[in-house]
């Protein structure tokens, strides 16, 4: 495939039928396959990143199958010896000078926990279980399936033991990067007690913002902490203990946390088809749950913490509203976080949910994951309101997710007052969850 091929995306306003619809996501998975992996944007995202191959995979579950699990094969191949599965696995024949901060910042090829590839030495969200029952339900492959579940259970036991730094049995992310929400307000308080050194992005040179509107990505300050926090870790070696002592971003995001549960569901599910034991899974699903309502859930909806502090985040962000995956939340926290979703803050209706209140004074349309709707999160926020047996607002969701592509294209994220496209445009994860929510999933 050609590397500058970009699919176009629909024309905005146009009456586009399913049918268009479907093909022109079919075009972006497409023209973003690379080899044995597909990339996120061909423009911003030149390498193969983690959640987003989860989200893709769900797609390629329905469009080619076999491009679904040859993408978690490849993805689950550059696992680290102690579980963790990157954040990112580079590409090496795309330049360093393509994507910042590359390779040769991250220095993975220089620690033993790495086994193969370069790659960062961060996570992201585990949703690659899920994926992995909608491939199977599909399209099964038991070679694959058994290779697969080996390592994904290799993976939760790594962010259930050695990121549960904080002791009640959650997953502690180690960077903004790690829960996919990079520049949320989430992560304001703890960001905001970390020294800005500005004079370190004059050393480095962002590559996103010269090929993207600078007013809709994290700013350089952002930037100069992202850069700070991800140094510290990597100049520890990537390893885990004794993080709180010599680590300054320790935070439990509940988003990640409730894809954590979630995967433990899913993986009791193919432990039966493999022959594995599913009864740990279910234990250690229903553990996070409760860890999770105990010490995340407050005024109707669920906040980061800061690990080091123990303090709640004031800001409600769509993270909190994760946790609706989880089949066994309690009926009453359901109940309040449908309402908070319905509510003016996130107000499910003709547009999907914000990625943060949008009765916040700092609410901001335009800037990544500060106010823009993302796809994944309201694709994420779906399955939880139909587990729940929520038809009517998951209808409603579905349909404004539909319309909102439908609309403005296959973008990265969407300007949750106009609904216009913002970001990259043709965007991966955007295009293979169109086609999942169009099978109705
Ligand atoms: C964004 O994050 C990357 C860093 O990982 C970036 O801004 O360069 C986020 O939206 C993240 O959730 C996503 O996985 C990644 C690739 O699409 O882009």
């Amino acid at each position: 495939m050609n590397r500058a091929t970009v699919a176009p995306a629909p024309e905005a306003g146009a009456a586009i039928s399913d049918d268009a619809l479907w093909k022109g996501a079919a075009a972006v998975l497409d023209a973003n396959w690379e080899r044995d992996h597909t990339v996120p944007s061909r423009t911003l995202y030149p390498h193969h990143w983690n959640w987003d191959a989860g989200f893709i995979a769900v797609g390629l579950a329905h469009h080619d199958p076999a491009r679904a699990w040859a993408d978690l094969h490849s993805l689950f191949s550059a696992q680290w010896i102690d579980g963790r599965v990157p954040h990112i696995v580079f590409d090496p024949d795309v330049s360093e000078r393509d994507y910042f901060p590359g390779p040769a910042f991250w220095d993975s090829a220089a620690m033993p926990g790495r086994l193969a590839g370069l790659t960062t030495g961060i996570v992201q969200p585990p949703v690659h279980a899920l994926a992995v029952v909608e491939m199977w339900r599909r399209s099964p492959d038991e070679v694959e399936l058994r290779w697969l579940y080996e390592r994904l259970a290799h993976q939760q036991r790594y962010l259930l033991e050695r990121r549960n730094v904080g002791g009640a049995g959650l997953a502690s992310i180690v960077h903004p990067w790690e829960s996919g929400l990079d520049n949320s307000p989430s992560w304001d308080a703890v960001l905001g007690a970390i020294p800005v050194d500005l004079e370190m992005m004059r050393k480095y040179r962002r590559r996103d913002n010269r090929v993207a509107n600078s007013d809709h990505r994290p700013t350089d300050a952002d930037y100069a902490r992202y850069i700070a926090i991800a140094a510290n870790y990597r100049d520890g070696g990537y390893l885990d203990a004794g993080l709180i002592d010599r680590h300054l971003f320790l935070v439990e995001c509940p988003g990640f946390n409730a894809i954590l549960g979630a995967a433990e569901h899913a993986l009791a599910e193919l432990a039966e088809v493999v022959g594995a034991d599913p009864a740990p899974h279910r234990e250690r699903a229903s553990k996070i749950t409760r860890a999770l309502v105990d010490t995340l859930y407050a005024d109707g909806s669920f906040r980061s913490r800061d690990v080091r502090t123990g303090e709640l985040s004031p800001a409600l962000c769509v993270n909190g509203l994760i946790p609706l995956v989880l089949p066994d939340l309690p009926a009453d926290v359901v109940d309040s976080l449908v309402a908070t979703a319905t509510s003016e803050r996130f107000g499910i209706g003709p547009l999907p949910v914000p990625s943060y209140d949008r009765t916040a004074p700092d609410f901001d349309r335009l800037r990544y994951w500060r106010g823009p709707i993302w796809i994944n999160v309201n694709w994420l926020l779906w399955r939880g309101l139909r587990t729940h047996g929520r038809a009517q607002e998951a209808a409603v969701l579905r349909e404004s997710m539909l319309s909102l592509v439908r609309r403005g294209g296959y973008h990265e994220y969407f300007d949750p007052v106009t609904g216009d496209g913002i970001g990259s445009a043709a965007f991966s994860w955007t295009a293979a969850l169109t086609m999942d929510l169009l099978t109705g999933g």
